[in-house]
């Protein structure tokens, strides 16, 4: 089964939007596998935006993603990662679609309330950057053949 790291940034712990942004991913139908609330540390900062190093947001971002807490968290489910994308919606929340987290909470780029991976790869980086071994959890839902067709 696919799984998928998803963080609530600081704008969206500010804005009390915590329990609204994990309750439409539990509604869609995912799993929530591991959660916790940390202050990002500017060495978790970089390395999780390492991609972006050396562009002009950088630094605004590291400074952002480091200012409050964050709620971390894993999803599982079938397709979870791309689909979890399409729930969390465009990165820019002024062209996200109505229906998606950033299309009905955001208006600014550098305020877009939530991360999703973006493909498998990053999604395993991103899960092992975050969430050591020991804090991940196995477990069927009991709505699960309701959910998904066995
Ligand atoms: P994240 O990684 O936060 O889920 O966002 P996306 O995957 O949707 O978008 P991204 O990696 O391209 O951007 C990472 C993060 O940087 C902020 N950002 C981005 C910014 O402040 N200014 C910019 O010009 C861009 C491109 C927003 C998301």
């Amino acid at each position: 089964m696919e799984r998928t790291f998803i963080a609530i940034k600081p704008d969206g712990v500010h804005r009390g939007l915590v329990g609204t942004i994990i309750g439409r991913l539990e509604a869609k139908g995912f799993n929530l596998v591991a959660m916790k609330m940390l202050q990002v540390s500017p060495e978790l900062a970089a390395a999780h935006y390492a991609e972006h190093q050396g562009k002009p947001f950088f630094n605004g971002l590291i400074q952002f993603i480091t200012s409050a807490p964050v709620v971390a968290m894993v999803w599982e489910g079938p397709g979870v990662i791309a689909s979890a994308r399409k729930v969390i919606g465009a990165t820019d929340p002024l062209k996200a679609e109505p229906g998606t987290i950033r299309g009905d909470f955001g208006v600014n780029l550098g305020r877009n309330l939530i991360h999703g991976s973006d493909g498998p790869e990053s999604a395993q980086r991103e899960i092992d950057l975050w969430f050591k071994p020991e804090e991940r959890f196995s477990w069927d839902p009991a709505l699960k053949p309701w959910l998904i067709e066995s």
